[in-house]
């Protein structure tokens, strides 16, 4: 009998101890082969067997409870360990938005010019055709009005094909002297590498009296302006046309991928364009009947500047939304 004392206090699991209870308490237990020993004891033994046996039965049944008890509170420790929270963890990352780079270099042009007091103005996006065309001196039947490079709406409405509408309605409004620029998407009917039919613009405006405004001005603020964007660069000015500025210059920077040795990016010229600029022609100013002044203009392609600065290849993946894209600019 006294072994199972020793096995129950030894019993490493409730499934050992449960082993140990049916070999001890069960049918064809120890127990009850002690006690039919009984049968065939003599009558002055049996009192005493017994007693004995139940002595043992007791003691070993409180044994096995206080056994069995500490075990159930060992595993069950053990199982609240195992599969604990620890409430104090942070919890899993959760994903954060981020400013699009388009917007973010939107901003940051903004920043600049608004630190030299030029105003941010904005104006809608469904023009009409004076003040998208014919008040920049692109009369009826120029080329660039063609239906085939714009968005045109019945009675004359027309998505803006650049910023220069909000300029325009300016002028109209307001007296000189102006100093501002107008940000935001503009409409053209493009789709290839390089072109969307929606990108974004910011075009400058200065005017003051005339005489007051000259190119010198305009390249001095043009070059500080892309090197506060593109860091150390060099800047050159290009002679160039457009209709609404007279004399006009396209303006290129040293190329940010090669330095100026010449790549892919930059056609092996180690110049990179991304302004255009020039004196406002008089026309404009005749258009919005302001009379005796001298002005500069300038307009940029916002997601060109994107690109540039973040060495982005194709226009196109700054326009379809992958997170994966997106996550780059956290
Ligand atoms: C380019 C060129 C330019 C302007 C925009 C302008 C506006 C008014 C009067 C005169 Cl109201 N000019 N804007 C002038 C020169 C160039 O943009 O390459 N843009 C992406």
């Amino acid at each position: 009998m006294n072994e199972w004392y020793e096995k129950i206090k030894e019993a490493q699991s409730v499934e050992v101890l449960e082993e140990i209870r049916i070999s001890v308490f069960g049918k064809k237990g120890v127990l009850a082969a002690e006690f039919a020993k009984m049968k065939t004891a003599s009558n002055e033994d049996k009192a005493q067997i017994a007693k004995d046996l139940n002595k043992h039965k007791q003691a070993l049944t409180n044994e096995f409870t206080a056994k069995k008890i500490a075990l159930q509170t060992q595993e069950l420790k053990d199982a609240m360990l195992a599969e604990a929270i620890d409430v104090s963890l942070f919890s899993t990352e959760s994903q954060a938005g981020a400013l699009h780079p388009v917007m973010e270099t939107m901003d940051r042009i903004v920043e600049y010019f608004s630190s030299m007091n030029f105003a941010v103005k904005t104006g809608t996006m469904v023009e009409d055709d004076f003040n998208n065309f014919e008040a920049l001196n692109l009369p009826k039947y120029h080329p660039a009005r063609d239906m085939q490079d714009t968005f045109y709406f019945k009675d004359e409405l027309l998505l803006r094909t650049h910023t220069s509408p909000v300029q325009i309605r300016t002028m109209m409004s307001t007296k000189p002297p102006i100093r501002m620029i107008a940000p935001g998407a503009v409409f053209r009917r493009d789709y290839d590498l390089t072109h969307t039919p929606m990108f974004h613009q910011v075009e400058g405006l200065l005017v003051d009296e005339e005489g007051k405004v000259s190119f010198a001005n305009l390249k001095y603020i043009l070059e500080d302006f892309l090197k506060f964007m593109f860091g150390d660069v060099n800047v050159r000015f290009r002679p160039s046309f457009f209709p609404f500025t007279e004399p006009s210059a396209e303006v290129d920077i040293s190329c940010v991928f090669c330095k100026g040795d010449g790549c892919r990016v930059c056609s092996q010229t180690g110049w990179l364009e991304v302004l255009g600029c020039g004196i406002v022609d008089q026309n404009v100013f005749e258009a919005v009947e302001y009379k005796n002044v001298s002005g500069y203009a300038f307009g940029l392609g916002v997601e060109r500047f994107a690109m540039l600065i973040h060495q982005i290849g194709d226009l196109r993946s700054l326009f379809e939304g992958d997170i994966k894209l997106l996550e780059q600019f956290q």
